[in-house]
This record gives C-alpha cells, structure tokens and sequence, in this order.
C-alpha cells in the first residue's frame, strides 16, 4: 500500500557533529522530495520517549532517548516528486536513508552511508507504515491538511 507523504527527521548527530553539511543534505532531499512544512526544535525527554514509545523495551533505548535530546533536530513532511499509484513515498524516503545498522548502511548508495556514525547516530529517520507517517507528522505537525498539504 501507498501513501503520499512520510515524516522524516534529520536527527542530532547531523546538527551537532557536522553542521556545515545541513545545506547540502536539504538540498540533497529537495532533489526527489518536497518539504511540504518542516521545523528545527529540540525534543525534550518526555517528547522523545512519547515519540519512540514502541521501542521502551529494546536495548538500545536509553540509548536513543539520550541521543535525540542531545541537540537540535530537523521533523519535515516530505512528498516524494515522482508520487504516482506505484511510487509512495513512504518506501523512496526509506530507500533514499538507507538501512538502520552502520556497516550495512556503508555498503550502500544512501544518506546513511553517507553520514551515519553508528547503528544509533544513523542521522534521519524515516516513518514505516501508513499508520506510523500519519501519527508521526500529526505528533509534530497536529495541523498539517493532509487534504491539502500546500497550505501547509
Ligand atoms: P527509524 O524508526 O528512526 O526510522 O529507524 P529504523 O526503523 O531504521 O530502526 P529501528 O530499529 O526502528 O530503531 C529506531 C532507531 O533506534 C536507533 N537504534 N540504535 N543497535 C543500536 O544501537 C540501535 N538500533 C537502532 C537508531 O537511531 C534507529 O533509527
């Protein structure tokens, strides 16, 4: 199944460990995604155990809550240009990251492999599903139109 929008983040490790390159990677998305709305905030704690609340159980999670708060991050709606019935955006977004765990990430032509320093610094997120994409961008954005997102 399809679905035309996905929410993405540019996590801390880009912000805070290599800032110059926050240009050239919006640039990079701008070529195959439309930034439908975007915002720079920092999480607080309690917003990023909200957020990754599915993962309370996983190892790596005191791990990952002490790395999203460490530094600004960038949460953007993103459209992908070419969208059509066989091109959701949700798959292309997650397609152009990479995958989550560094040394596959590095084999691979993606932002990950790019810019990623660890399984856990894998600088962007990217939702999963449908169900996930609307809750995630309703979590940072509880006013985007999803009918009519160029109002946004
Ligand atoms: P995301 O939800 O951020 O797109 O990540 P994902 O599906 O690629 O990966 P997931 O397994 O859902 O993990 C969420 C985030 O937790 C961090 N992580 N650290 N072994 C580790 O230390 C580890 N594994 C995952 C990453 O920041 C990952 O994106």
């Amino acid at each position: 199944m399809s679905f035309r929008f996905t929410l993405a983040i540019i996590k801390p490790d880009i912000f805070v460990k290599q800032p110059n390159n926050v240009k050239s990677i919006i640039e990079k998305i701008e070529s195959r995604f439309i930034i439908h709305t975007s915002k720079q905030i920092n999480l607080s704690i309690q917003d990023a155990e909200q957020f990754y609340h599915d993962h309370r159980e996983k190892f790596f999670y005191e791990r990952l809550i002490s790395f999203m708060t460490r530094g600004p991050i960038l949460p953007m709606v993103l459209e992908y240009k070419n969208n059509d019935q066989n091109n959701d955006t949700i798959k292309n977004w997650r397609d152009f990251i990479g995958p989550t765990h560094r040394e596959k990430a590095k084999t691979m032509n993606c932002l990950r492999g790019e810019y990623g320093t660890s399984d856990t610094r894998n600088s962007f997120h990217g939702s999963g599903s449908e169900e996930e994409a609307k809750k995630e961008i309703v979590f940072f954005f509880p006013k985007f139109d999803f009918n009519n997102p160029k109002s946004n």
